[in-house]
């Protein structure tokens, strides 16, 4: 399939230390896609759906130590522990691959190794890269057909060029005539999900889950992707990336970074709620950014399908996302309904008896155990997005006119305020945080900083990566078009815990003002934390019954603000000399206006 010496070479390197029985080439056909299936449905692994109601799609329970993101075994393998920062793990790079090669070495005993050719970013994108992974895993083939563009194409485009390279294993050998089992992945403290961005490759071991195992995903198009970015002077975010048409037909691209679970996919295929309003999704979890010939920052999404959130997606909450899951899906640690198709909570309707759990028991209502894992995921192609926007693959990508940031915040941060200017935004962006999610395994509840929604996904040290997005604003071609930069927090509670805000589709109210105050055609309100709308700008029509509660979602309690600004300077004291001077001048001026 390939004449590709580095790649062919690097193949045999790896076949040599893994041992797997067989090697397999992926070509990304369809019919090679059905019979991974097909073999893992024969092994117990996969559960075909009812083809009626699901077409296509498939069922998979994770191990139940193997259901998300482990970040206290993901590694930034940089040459210094400086160069990764206080945020990452860090090994030196020589200690970590000899700790792994023990590890890789005989580890597909008994399994395939399958090679994976894939393009992050349309095929004939200059922004988009190209990785090769190698696993053991089929169900990692099959997601990585969704996931990414995959297979002999990018075989074809490579030629001779050079890839990132991409070890996977399940970590998880058979030994002669030892049965499989359904989910098979290595113990936690086995685990390691490790970057080496100096030299571009990635080592991950012992799980099969969602990012620790579709490298294409958080390990390439955002932990080395990133370090490459500040190399090369270009942005590669944790954002959404979608397209807002107001009554008058005037379009706007707009990109949200919010930490994990807490609301790209939902934001990105809002329907709105408000008369006259349009969105479309171009992507709902990362965006590669450059500046365009015309000084603007143009956006690609470099993904091709949707790794998201099954619990709460309903057709009141998600209409998208549910159209996005009807068929050609896979459906991890969700329920199985005895007719054959699937269930989570929030879904919009009650559990049919007999539902067996992402534990594989038969649920029992009387419990409080979930049917699906508040990680559950569906793994969908994003073409099957009704609202898909019809530049999602535009190989130049879409101009960005506002960033989006934003957590899970009870109290404190208003619904929505702007940035003063291009640093204040970058601070306000670096000081982001969030109520944790079930997203990432064993972190303590409460609210964590998650600066930019990249603290999990950060390939370097995030002082620098502030500094990066410091300069950003200084390179611009031309200032004037940079994006402008607002904090929405759609998940303020009341005293009882109610949330204040309708969220989903009413949260075009708050992007109508965004909207608007782009093209400075709204007045806006200055406080001490930056600009918010007057009351009467958010657009309450059809909701009146929450329009007691606006006073509130706006409303900057100053003693609150200052409490958050002591969490702010122990949150900057850890980056030591690595806080850019700009971001301590926009924390000085804050404590000022607050005084
Ligand atoms: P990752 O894929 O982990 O990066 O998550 P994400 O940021 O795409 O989050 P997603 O849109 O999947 O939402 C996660 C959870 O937040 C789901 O259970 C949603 O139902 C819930 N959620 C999303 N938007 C809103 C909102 O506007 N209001 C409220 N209250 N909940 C929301
Ligand atoms: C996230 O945790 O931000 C995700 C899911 O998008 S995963 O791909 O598993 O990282
Ligand atoms: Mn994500």
């Amino acid at each position: 399939m390939t004449n590709n010496k580095k790649l062919l070479a690097w193949v045999e390197e790896w076949v040599q230390l893994c041992q797997p029985d067989n090697v397999y080439w992926c070509d990304g056909s369809e019919e090679e896609n059905r019979k991974f299936l097909e073999g893992m449905i024969a092994a117990g692994t996969a559960v075909k759906l009812n083809e009626e109601r699901r077409p296509g799609s498939y069922y998979f329970q994770s191990d139940p130590s193997d259901v998300a993101r482990v970040e206290n075994r993901t590694y930034i393998c940089t040459n210094t522990k400086e160069l990764a920062g206080h945020t990452n793990n860090w090994v030196d790079p020589a200690e970590m691959k000899s700790i792994l090669r023990e590890k890789y070495k005989g580890c597909m005993k008994g399994r395939t190794l399958y090679v994976i050719p894939f393009s992050m970013g349309p095929l004939d994108s200059d922004i988009a890269k190209i990785g090769v992974e190698i696993t053991d895993s089929a169900y990692v083939v099959v997601s990585m057909r969704i996931m990414t563009r995959m297979g002999k194409a990018v075989l074809d485009i490579l030629g001779d060029g050079d890839f990132i390279p991409c070890v996977h294993s399940v970590g998880a050998p058979l030994a002669k005539g030892q049965q499989d089992v359904a989910w098979p992945c290595a113990p936690i403290e086995e685990k390691y999900i490790s970057h080496f961005p100096e030299t571009q490759e990635i080592w991950s071991y012992g799980s099969g889950y969602g990012g620790n195992a579709l490298l294409g995903k958080k390990c390439l198009a955002l932990r080395i992707a990133s370090y490459t970015a500040k190399e090369e002077g270009w942005l590669a975010e944790h954002m959404l990336i979608m397209g807002i048409t107001n009554p008058k037909g005037e379009k706007k691209y707009i990109a949200a970074a919010f930490p994990s679970a807490c609301g790209k996919t939902n934001l990105a295929m809002l329907i709105p709620t408000i008369p006259g309003w349009k969105v479309e999704t171009v992507g709902d979890d990362i965006a590669w950014m450059k500046f365009g010939a015309d000084g603007r920052l143009y956006a690609i999404n470099p993904e091709a399908g949707f790794f998201g959130v099954a619990p709460m997606t309903s057709t009141h909450t998600n209409p998208n996302a549910m159209s996005s899951v009807r068929a050609n899906t896979i459906f991890t640690n969700v329920g199985l309904t005895p007719d054959g198709d699937i269930w989570w909570e929030g879904i919009g309707y009650d559990c049919p008896a007999g539902t067996i759990n992402w534990k594989n028991q038969v649920h029992d209502p009387a419990s409080d155990e979930p049917v699906a894992h508040p990680n559950a995921r569906f793994t969908a192609p994003a073409s099957q997005c009704p609202a898909i926007d019809p530049e999602w693959e535009n190989p130049a990508g879409v101009p960005i006119s506002a960033f989006l940031f934003g957590g899970r915040r009870p109290s404190t941060v208003p619904l929505v305020f702007q940035a003063r200017n291009w640093n204040h935004g970058v601070f306000m962006g670096s000081i982001v945080g969030s109520e944790v999610t079930a997203a990432a395994i064993g972190l303590k509840a409460g609210v964590r900083r998650d600066p930019f929604a990249m603290l999990p996904f950060c390939g370097y040290n995030m002082g620098d990566y502030f500094k990066h997005w410091i300069k950003i604003g200084e390179i611009a071609p031309d200032k004037t078009k940079l994006p402008k930069i607002f904090n929405v927090n759609w998940f303020r509670k009341d005293e009882n815990g109610k949330w204040l805000w309708p969220g989903y589709g009413d949260n075009i109210r708050v992007l109508e003002w965004i909207f608007n105050t782009c093209d400075n055609a709204v007045e806006t309100v200055d406080t001490p934390i930056g600009f918010i709308p007057k009351k009467e700008d958010i657009n309450v029509n059809g909701i009146e019954e929450i329009s007691a509660n606006i006073d509130e979602l706006l409303n900057i309690d100053k003693s609150k603000w200052l409490e958050e600004c002591e969490l702010i300077e122990e949150h900057y004291r850890n980056f030591g000399s690595h806080i850019p001077r700009e971001l301590i001048t926009e924390f000085e001026a804050l404590k000022n206006r607050l005084k």
